[in-house]
């Protein structure tokens, strides 16, 4: 079983914000979560380099001659703050490698050959912020909509793509593969675009400077979005590595922001089906961040930065807050006041302090100082089957866990989170219910059968927290002395009740301290 996922390469014009993190981060807890399955993952990212954008933000950093130099500064940057916030990617491509040309070059021969390429002359408005050929219906008072800028005006001759032939198959694709377009808004919109407003278009720009040579006329490079959607097929080999690309495509999922389903569920399957390469099975557009109710933006000089965040209140918190504060799908709005309530309610005073009451209360039983000594697993390998009440406990918790591979099916990671948030409050519940203090008093047997259901209970919820919070995971396993998941020991058997011993009682330092220290 494989599972290939990407995020859209991103352009290289800036350091990456929120937003960018955003799609990086859910896709790193899906790939989590299908490694977590036993899934042969390979998640792809990585950055989109021919791209006008780029080339002016070099030359206004006076590098107009060194652009090469500028994209691997820019590279660099966008690849390290991957890696410092541990995004576990499997590469990371950039549209100026060789293996990438290479395939473009395969790619664009292809469909020139099935008769999809032809010359023309492209007369009309190009927006460098959309890095899009646009219709003058499409501004508004002579600006283009999203970037609020006047639009160029070119007459250039170029390639174009026989889009508009594919409409009736597109049409088809996407009626057929009810799960092609996601989420269902989604699929309206595009379904509308592609029935009412398809045409063809340039793929080739002949002023441009940089970028990647047509294929048989090197005066002309191809267009940025064309050569950038074929990243999905060179970044697994597509033109360097039969083998590589023939064990991971199709993809099973494109994760993209909403402003870019045009060209994911249009032009790019239109593209693959002149090239004669099967589709991918899924693309998911999500919504769009705002500051505090603005747009984001660099006038506005309101971008946050994803690795200051981190930096104060940790990588996982991170990841928590900017998944249980939206609806996957729909756009939301990072506010730093909302994100430290979060982190007090739901971290702190939730997760946090529910980990640290049980381990607190079994770490007593261990040193003995509230009964006689016990081994970590003897309180936890206590017999629970004679309790009616007990054995729900068991059931709901894989009533949980059906709940949460069945959200992640379904690419709500959000509510899977929700399910995990209440098995949390149920285990909180469970505590205030049994009050083990008060038991503890006339029957350490009971007491003890308590606390090995709360063991067992916290090694599911770091179990289900692992892909959305990976080191608060891995620092309650630790705490447990239970091994990391790894071969033969996936979501199937480690998800059923008492799975694997817990071998240590270790609370260690809060999970997520109050007024955490920069
Ligand atoms: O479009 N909220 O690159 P890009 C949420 N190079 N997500 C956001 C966001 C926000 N405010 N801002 C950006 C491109 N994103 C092309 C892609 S793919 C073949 C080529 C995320 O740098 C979101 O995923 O403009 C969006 O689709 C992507 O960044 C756009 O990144």
């Amino acid at each position: 079983m494989k599972y290939y996922l990407t995020t859209p390469i991103y352009y290289i014009n800036d350091k990456p914000h929120i937003g960018h993190a955003y799609t990086t981060i859910v896709s790193d807890i899906l790939a989590h979560y299908h490694r977590l399955r036993g899934a042969d993952v390979f998640f792809l990212t990585g950055v989109d380099e021919n791209s006008l954008k780029n080339i002016e933000a070099a030359e206004k950093l006076g590098m107009g001659d060194r652009i090469q130099e500028y994209l691997d500064m820019q590279s660099a940057l966008w690849k390290q703050t991957w890696d410092s916030l541990g995004i576990t990617y499997t590469d990371f491509i950039r549209t100026t490698e060789e293996r990438h040309k290479q395939g473009v070059e395969k790619f664009w021969k292809r469909v020139r050959e099935n008769g999809d390429i032809y010359k023309g002359t492209y007369e009309g408005f190009y927006c460098v912020g959309c890095e899009a050929f646009i219709r003058e219906t499409d501004l508004v008072d002579g600006k283009c909509q999203h970037h609020d800028k006047e639009p160029k005006k070119l007459i250039e001759e170029n390639y174009f793509f026989a889009l508009s032939k594919y409409r009736e198959r597109l049409l088809a694709y996407i009626e057929q593969n009810p799960d092609f377009v996601q989420p269902q808004s989604r699929r309206n919109e595009i379904v509308n675009y592609i029935r009412d407003h398809l045409e063809d278009v340039s793929i080739s720009r002949q002023s441009m400077k940089w970028g990647i040579p047509v294929p048989g006329d090197p005066e002309q490079v191809v267009y940025v979005w064309f050569d950038a959607l074929i990243n999905y097929l060179t970044g697994i080999g597509y033109g360097w590595d039969d083998e590589l690309f023939a064990r991971y495509w199709p993809a099973d999922l494109h994760l993209v922001g909403k402003e870019i389903i045009k060209f994911h569920c249009a032009l790019w399957p239109a593209m693959l089906m002149s090239a004669g390469i099967s589709l991918p099975a899924r693309v998911f557009a999500h919504g769009f961040f705002t500051i505090d109710g603005q747009k984001m933006s660099k006038s506005l000089g309101n971008a946050i930065d994803p690795v200051e965040i981190a930096k104060v209140h940790g990588m996982d918190a991170m990841r928590y807050f900017l998944l249980r504060e939206v609806p996957f799908g729909g756009d939301g709005d990072f506010s730093y006041e909302r994100f430290s309530k979060r982190y007090e309610s739901d971290l702190s005073k939730g997760v946090g302090n529910f980990v640290s009451r049980v381990l607190a209360m079994a770490e007593k039983m261990v040193s003995g100082s509230i009964s006689e000594k016990m081994e970590p697993d003897t309180i936890f390998s206590q017999g629970i089957s004679d309790q009616v009440g007990d054995d729900s406990i068991h059931e709901r918790v894989q009533e949980v866990w059906q709940e949460y591979e069945e959200t992640f099916d379904r690419i709500r990671p959000d509510e899977a989170l929700d399910a995990v948030w209440r098995l949390i409050s149920f285990g909180d519940k469970y505590i205030e219910e049994k009050k083990p203090w008060a038991i503890l008093k006339g029957n350490t047997e009971e007491y003890t059968k308590i606390i090995g259901i709360l063991l067992e209970l916290v090694r599911h919820v770091s179990l289900l927290l692992y892909p959305f919070m990976p080191e608060t995971a891995l620092k309650v396993w630790r705490s447990l002395g239970v091994e990391e998941p790894h071969k033969e020991q996936y979501l199937a058997k480690l998800k059923e009740w008492r799975a694997v011993p817990i071998t240590k009682i270790e609370r260690g330092e809060a999970l997520f301290p109050l007024n955490p220290k920069p």
